[in-house]
């Protein structure tokens, strides 16, 4: 039986832009052009060094998904209000479910440039408010699977009869496909689910189109078995994100995603407050920003 693929609807290059302090990025989903990609909020390809990064910062409402790239020089040291810190190295998965509220801070470790993604993957209203969790893996515990020159990073779901343990409140597929040269991959997507890639490094062709260039957005229409990529006669590299859309109203302000207005306007409130979830905002304040406080 064929495979049938999802047809190319949308090709988006990202440009760099700053983030954070002193951060660069490039922004897929959530730029002007891709919002409202339910359930997903926004992927930034991220790119920084000490001591540029993410200082102390809240969340309500969604799940953030911190990937190091495997090819990434620096790691990423991660503190946040309850206590909870760590560090995310070259291939490592943070996946954070902010929930009722988090605050923290996300900074590279060294000098030398981190290099890697983080998307934020929007939560059902009746998951909005639920306790921050956190799921964290290690490089080598992050299942990886070669098959015909295709190794399939999974980061969440499931690739080439290969599984995740990543729970994932919004059911999400998320794989990293690193491709040899003349290499092809399908890879099943449920019809209904949105689906896009967002290329890495190489040059990389999706359902028989053109060959797309790293830093680009593709997203497909619905329907079909799923996708097919391949690679010429260079290698190439990219992720392929797909979700189970949520179909509730989606109302952002900066790093709280709600609802409706009422519940943003509690969320400023919780956190200006600290309150209902943000009680540790009161007096927190990560190490990093502590030492910079000082002078
Ligand atoms: C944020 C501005 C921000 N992309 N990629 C506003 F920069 C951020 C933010 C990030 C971020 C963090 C990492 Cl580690 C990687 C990122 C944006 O922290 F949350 C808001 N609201
Ligand atoms: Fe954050």
């Amino acid at each position: 039986m064929s495979f049938s693929s999802r047809g190319v609807k949308q090709v988006l290059l990202s440009v760099e832009q700053s983030e954070g302090v002193g951060a660069k990025v490039r922004r897929s989903i959530g730029r002007q052009e891709l919002r409202n990609f339910d359930p997903f909020l926004m992927l930034d390809e991220f790119r920084a060094g000490r001591p540029a990064g993410f200082p102390d910062h809240p969340h309500r409402g969604f799940e953030t998904v911190t990937y190091i790239l495997p090819t990434s020089k620096g790691s990423f040291e991660h503190e946040d209000f309850c206590g909870h810190r760590g560090t995310i190295g070259p291939g490592d998965l943070q996946w954070m479910t902010a929930g009722r509220g988090i605050l923290h801070s996300e900074m590279p470790l060294s000098d030398e440039i981190s290099h890697g993604l983080q998307l934020w993957i929007n939560l059902s209203a009746k998951d909005k408010m639920c306790p921050p969790e956190y799921q964290e893996l290690r490089s080598e515990d992050v299942p990886k699977i070669t098959k015909d020159g295709v190794t399939a990073i999974i980061i969440a779901g499931e690739s080439l009869g290969t599984v995740s343990k990543i729970y994932t409140r919004t059911p999400t597929n998320y794989i990293h496909f690193i491709m040899e040269p003349n290499s092809r991959i399908e890879q099943r997507v449920p019809s209904e689910w949105a689906a896009f890639a967002y290329t890495v490094e190489g040059k990389v062709k999706f359902s028989a189109g053109n060959f797309i260039d790293a830093h680009s957005t593709v997203t497909f229409n619905p329907g079909g078995d799923g996708i097919i990529a391949e690679t010429g006669d260079e290698p190439g590299n990219f992720v392929l994100i797909s979700g189970k859309p949520i179909g509730e109203p989606v109302v952002q302000h900066g790093p709280f995603v709600m609802s409706t207005q009422k519940e943003i306007i509690e969320a400023i409130n919780d956190y200006s407050q600290a309150k209902n979830g943000f009680e540790n905002a009161q007096t927190w304040e990560s190490e990093i920003a502590k030492k910079l406080n000082q002078g």
